[in-house]
């Protein structure tokens, strides 16, 4: 992309309206326009972050054995009144009617509606397990929405369900989805710490809430400070292995880690007092398992192997995508901005042009911009008018990772300059070593960049 031909609509002041750093940056770097109260647009670049998001957690998903699908927003009143969380949901639910007086309400989760898809379909133990889940917005009328998008009204969840036999295979279910949200968070640069949670209006005794620590978080936890040492990493994990899944649950839920709706004074005060923290957490996923509490009052039933009807045992999981975008910068920026992991940053690398207009500069640039296409990386090329200073101040305000300056007294020694956003260290390379090295850079995140094949007009967004 050519900043010239994008639409980036770059804020120089902070605006009055953001309290926390994570809204302030999305309102300077114009990724998002408020359109009312909660409710948000996606400008381009905002956009660009939520779909590589959505990427990571599509390929963990599907690495989990999950099914990917897609529901709808609105959903029938009717479904709810089955499971009796029509009136139960309360003012948060928005509810509408339609022209022909049917009551209807924005979905605020998809419990009732998979469910309904299920029994319609399934009726025998030989098609379980199933996990299905979808990325969709849903509507919860927060009565306080806030931080941007971390609270919103309108926001994308990834929702999951899963369908299994009896109880130990839901919760090798429940297990799974621990190990793969783990996985998810540490691709996107992030520690999201599984803590003991309350399950709210999804109900279920089972439950984790997944937090990234930051102090604008809203909620209040109580851990052990060594929980913070563990990482899942590259270990392989074969998901469908009961044992391998409730090891990774063990390891990462043994230790002391609750939030203030489950924390127990008695309890955290037997951890060594040097290892007690208390402090504030964002939360960026929650996992439930609850038993039969759908598929009782729906009929969700199989056929077991004794030719009996039985209740399917489910659980769901969600993940908040748009939420995940104001953990991400609350965890990492600076005093000039964002400061994008690798692996969800919307453009792998800047070329910042020193003097547009120089026949030699803009060649050079040119070449660099085709270099970085061509093996499958997506530069952002700054070939606009603006004075470097200005240039500098956008490219560090956005938060790219990596930036190629290029200018005429480089070009002269043969050198342009490739500078990382987040130690501000610069080291002069040829062009050519310059795009080797951005591509050494995103191969963990993208192996095929460093094969021999050109990439040309080859996209890694493999599940669009
Ligand atoms: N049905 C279950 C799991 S699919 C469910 O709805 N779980 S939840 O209520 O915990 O929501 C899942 C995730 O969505 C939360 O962990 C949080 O990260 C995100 N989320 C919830 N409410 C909001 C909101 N108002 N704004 C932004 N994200 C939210």
């Amino acid at each position: 992309m050519r900043l010239s031909r994008y639409f980036l609509p770059v804020l120089k002041e902070n605006p009055a309206e953001a309290q926390i750093v994570s809204h302030r940056l999305m309102l300077r770097a114009g990724m998002i326009k408020q359109a009312q109260a909660g409710i948000y647009s996606w400008l381009p670049l905002g956009f660009k972050v939520l779909r590589k998001l959505e990427n990571i957690v599509h390929e963990e998903q599907i690495r989990a054995g999950h099914i990917p699908m897609l529901m709808p927003t609105l959903q029938s009143a009717d479904l709810w009144r089955e499971s009796g969380r029509y009136d139960d949901y309360g003012e948060e639910m928005l509810r509408i009617t339609d022209r022909h007086g049917r009551d209807m309400l924005y979905g605020p989760t998809n419990e009732e509606l998979i469910t309904d898809i299920f029994r319609g379909h399934v009726s025998s133990y030989k098609d379980l397990p199933l996990t299905l889940y979808h990325i969709q917005w849903k509507f919860r009328d927060e009565i306080r929405p806030r931080f941007g998008v971390m609270r919103g009204r309108e926001f994308l969840m990834k929702d999951g369900y899963n369908f299994d036999l009896t109880k130990e295979d839901a919760l090798h279910s429940y297990n799974r989805h621990l190990v793969s949200y783990i996985r998810t968070y540490e691709r996107m640069g992030l520690q999201a710490i599984p803590m003991r949670a309350d399950s709210g209006p999804i109900g279920g005794d089972d439950t984790h809430e997944f937090l990234v620590l930051a102090e604008t978080g809203e909620s209040e936890v109580f851990y052990d400070s060594k929980v913070t040492d563990i990482r899942l990493g590259q270990r392989e994990i074969d998901y469908d292995s009961h044992e391998q899944c409730r090891a990774v649950m063990e390891e990462f839920t043994s230790l002391y880690a609750r939030t203030d709706e489950t924390h127990d004074e008695a309890v955290f005060n037997q951890i060594p007092e040097e290892r007690r923290r208390s402090a504030r957490g964002i939360e960026v996923g929650q996992i439930f398992y609850f038993g039969t509490k759908y598929s009782d009052p729906l009929s969700a039933t199989v056929q077991g192997p004794d030719g009996k009807p039985v209740p399917v045992h489910m659980g769901s999981h969600g993940i908040g995508v748009s939420r995940l975008i104001g953990a991400i910068i609350e965890a990492s920026h600076d005093d000039k901005g964002i400061i994008w992991p690798e692996g969800v940053t919307p453009f792998h690398c800047g070329i910042v042009n020193l003097k547009q207009g120089d026949a030699e500069a803009d060649a050079a640039c040119d070449k660099l911009y085709s270099a970085l296409t061509a093996i499958g990386l997506e530069p952002l090329y700054d070939d606009t008018n603006e004075r470097a200073g200005g240039k500098f101040a956008t490219m560090d305000l956005i938060g790219l990772p990596w930036r190629i300056t290029v200018g005429p007294r480089g070009l002269k020694n043969g050198v342009v300059e490739l500078t990382s956003r987040k130690t501000g260290e610069s080291v002069e390379l040829s062009p050519e070593e310059a795009v080797r090295k951005v591509a050494e850079i995103y191969a963990p995140h993208h192996p095929h960049l460093l094969r021999e094949e050109p990439m040309a007009g080859r996209s890694f967004h493999t599940w669009l």
